[in-house]
């Protein structure tokens, strides 16, 4: 990587914070899942990257009070989601998140999340020593027909 380069990518890491000296949490491509008219919930995304191995225990956001951290898996042949308490971020291995793995699911909207409408949202982390820190990012509402967006599923088959 030249200087050039890598004083572009210290630039774009906006949504970065410092824990201590040495742990950083860095949140990368978050996007929530558009939504159809009548939906109250939906998913969201992104990639969390951690310089030391932490954990995040919380989100929040002002689009809605009741905000989880979820989990899809397959049980049997049947794929279900449950709620998670928190979820462990490695050391220096993005965690992905995805429409088949961890997401974190906005319940109870007022209305739907219009298309490229930004989403704050607010994650709290953990770090081993015990000290909390929390990362804001800014969700951007993708169209269900962009090759990225996950068709939609059918939640209201799935237990929250
Ligand atoms: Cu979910």
């Amino acid at each position: 990587m030249n200087k050039t380069l890598a004083s572009l990518a210290m630039a774009s890491a906006l949504f970065s914070v410092t824990f201590s000296a040495a742990a950083e949490v860095t949140v990368t491509d978050a996007w929530v899942r558009g939504m159809v008219k009548g939906q109250t919930e939906t998913g969201a995304y992104m990639t969390i990257k951690s310089t030391e191995p932490t954990k995040l225990v919380g989100v929040s956001s002002p689009v809605t009070k009741v905000v989880q951290l979820h989990e899809m898996k397959m049980d049997g042949d049947v794929m279900t989601m449950r709620p998670l308490k928190s979820l462990a971020v490695p050391a220096d291995k993005p965690l992905s998140f995805g429409p088949d793995g961890y997401h974190i699911m906005l319940i109870d909207l007022k209305k739907p999340l219009a298309k490229g409408e930004s989403v704050p949202l607010k994650l709290t982390f953990r770090s081993q020593g015990g000290k909390k820190s929390s990362v804001e990012v800014k969700a951007e509402v993708r169209a269900l027909t962009e090759p990225s967006a996950p068709a939609p599923m059918d939640h209201a088959h799935m237990q929250h």
